[in-house]
């Protein structure tokens, strides 16, 4: 049994997440975790919330809020998506918790010994009119790489450059608008990344063909255009103090930077699992301590991948400890909504409250899979969406299930029909399924999402490939064995799709079980012999016929979301 450990990036607190958010990081997390788990792996899939720094702050300040109680409240509503979309989630931690607050000091104390911290007098951008220092997303301007008017101070969200608000052309700050603003000289630690460039070097080396070349390009170019060492303190009021213990005794009003600490959230929401389980969450992140057979992905999009690649890496290398590396990064592209940005600020999208208000989530987490963005980005449209839906779903899973079940039932009852001899037609469908199969198989392996999707779907194709052969409808007349046969076999293949299928859609996948035999909580992954898979299902069994799976998606319902929601391209 192999040891799985899976995190997605840690979504920021600042309000529900649109299906950009879910389809780049928690979602294909979360199939990754149900694959493994219906392999026989012990996984721990891991998420919390990411509450720190700027964009908790202003998201409460704009909700007329306090930050904390902003943050509990929210905390729960994305829980409830969360679950609502089936994410199967070990734990569901927030970095404002203990653990993370302990560890991020921790961490600052190791890099500290090892002489990796630094103090710092630098320049600032202060407010006049807010009265206050204004750090990443406090700053609003004009990237000087590509000159997009509204990248923050932290990151342009157009070119992924990471910024320093001073970097900015015509600041202004984002909470007044105000542009009267002054340079101050203020204190911060420094993390001395630049020296631990070769070690991270050789780490990345080893990685080169199990990262994408997304990733490996996206961390060499960090690399290669010179390592800058990284202030992790911030002149903000919320976040993880400094100063503890003694240590750094002016550090009164400042905290860790988010990207500081949202990483080490990772361990932390694992130490929350472990306290509230009796697990032993080192054995997941020590080495020392038996993490040395851990696989550990992270998933994310690709503005997160600078800090998984580079800035978290030094800080757990820098730490001298033992700590876990990440073994394969899985990152994304941009999902567009009608070819530009699914937007937070502007709530231009979909969002996943309004997506569960549509639909069922398995519609949402078979669209957005079949379509992710993976080699490069994709768009959503309500077109494509319904599309996908009418013909996947609806008419070859949905309609194949439908039909057989129905014809089953209205000829010999809801029971499996007994006769007929395995032949030629039987030994055809095994032999194409095979090879789908273990196609879909490695590509969930490799969380290669529109590959694997894509041969699920042609395994369901096979099915009524078989079923359109076999014509059990016509056969009933004179050859009822051959009929039976024809139907029971169909009804095996509902059982192998239900497996098949769980990772993905798991609800729907549950119902296609539940009418034949209960559905143990996890379903196995089939086991190599397809004959025996195929027998499962045996001649006088009951089953029951489900209700419809799919509805199909009407030429009205694309109009009435195109107008609720918007469908201008970009
Ligand atoms: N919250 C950024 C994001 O949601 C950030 C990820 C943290 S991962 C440790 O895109
Ligand atoms: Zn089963």
């Amino acid at each position: 049994m192999a040891r799985i450990l899976i995190t997605s990036a840690l979504p920021y607190i600042n309000g529900v997440k649109h299906l950009g958010n879910l389809v780049g990081s928690m979602l294909p997390a979360d199939l990754h975790a149900r694959f493994h788990r219906s392999l026989g792996n012990e996984v721990l899939l891991i998420c919390a919330t990411d509450e720190h720094g700027t964009p908790a702050e202003l998201a409460a300040a704009e909700a007329g809020q306090d930050v904390q109680s902003y943050c509990d409240e929210q905390h729960e509503i994305q829980r409830e998506l969360g679950e609502r979309f089936a994410l199967s989630w070990d734990c569901w931690g927030r970095t404002s918790r203990k653990p993370t607050h302990e560890l991020t000091q921790h961490f600052a104390d190791k890099l500290d010994e090892a002489g990796l911290i630094e103090e710092r007098s630098i320049s600032q951008v202060y407010s006049i009119d807010d009265g206050r220092y204004l750090p990443d997303r406090y700053i609003i301007g004009t990237c000087p790489h590509c000159g997009y008017e509204s990248a923050r101070g932290d990151q342009c969200e157009n070119c992924t450059k990471v910024l320093d608000p001073t970097d900015l052309i015509d600041p202004r700050s984002a909470v007044s608008g105000s542009t009267n603003l002054e340079v101050r000289e203020t204190k911060h630690l420094y993390l001395k990344q630049s020296k631990l460039v070769p070690e991270l070097r050789k780490w990345i080396a080893t990685r080169e063909g199990v990262w994408s070349h997304l990733v490996t390009s996206i961390a060499n170019k960090w690399l290669d255009e010179g390592l800058q060492d990284r202030g992790i303190t911030r002149d903000l009021d919320w976040g993880i103090a400094v100063k503890h213990g003694g240590k750094w005794p002016d550090y009164d009003d400042k905290v860790f930077y988010v990207w500081f600490d949202a990483p080490i959230g990772y361990i932390g929401a694992t130490r929350e699992w472990g306290e509230a389980t009796g697990g032993d969450w080192e054995s997941w992140w020590r080495e020392d301590k038996g993490a040395g057979d851990v696989t550990y992905y992270q998933v994310m999009a690709k503005d997160n991948v600078p800090f998984h690649t580079v800035g978290f890496p030094v800080t757990l290398i820098g730490s001298g400890e033992s700590w876990k590396r990440v073994d394969m990064i899985k990152g994304f592209n941009w999902l567009t909504y009608y070819g530009g940005k699914f937007s937070t600020s502007q709530k231009r999208g979909v969002f996943m409250d309004q997506a569960l208000d549509l639909l069922p989530a398995d519609y949402w987490r078979y669209y957005l899979m079949a379509n992710a963005p993976e080699g490069s980005d994709a768009s959503f449209t309500w077109e494509h969406f319904a599309a996908t839906v009418n013909k996947d779903l609806a008419d070859v899973l949905g309609n194949f299930v439908n039909r057989i079940m129905k014809f089953t039932a209205s000829k010999f009852g809801e029971q499996v029909p007994e006769g007929g001899a395995w032949g030629a037609d039987e030994d055809a469908l095994i032999a194409e399924l095979e090879p789908r199969m273990a196609a879909y198989k490695s590509h969930m392996e490799a969380l290669e999402y529109r590959k694997a999707l894509a041969e699920l779907r042609a395994i369901w194709v096979l099915g009524n490939e078989y079923l359109t052969r076999v014509a059990p409808w016509a056969a009933i007349k004179d050859d009822p064995a051959k009929a039976a046969l024809g139907c029971r076999m169909g009804l095996n293949l509902i059982h192998l799709f239900a497996h098949l299928s769980e990772p993905v859609m798991p609800a729907t996948a549950r119902k296609m079980h539940e009418s034949l035999l209960p559905a143990p909580p996890v379903l196995p992954w089939p086991g190599s012999n397809l004959k025996d898979t195929l027998s499962r299902i045996e001649p006088g069994q009951p089953f029951k016929v489900p209700e419809v799976l799919f509805q199909k998606i009407t030429d009205d319902q694309i109009a009435a979301w195109r107008e609720r929601f918007g469908a201008e391209e970009e």
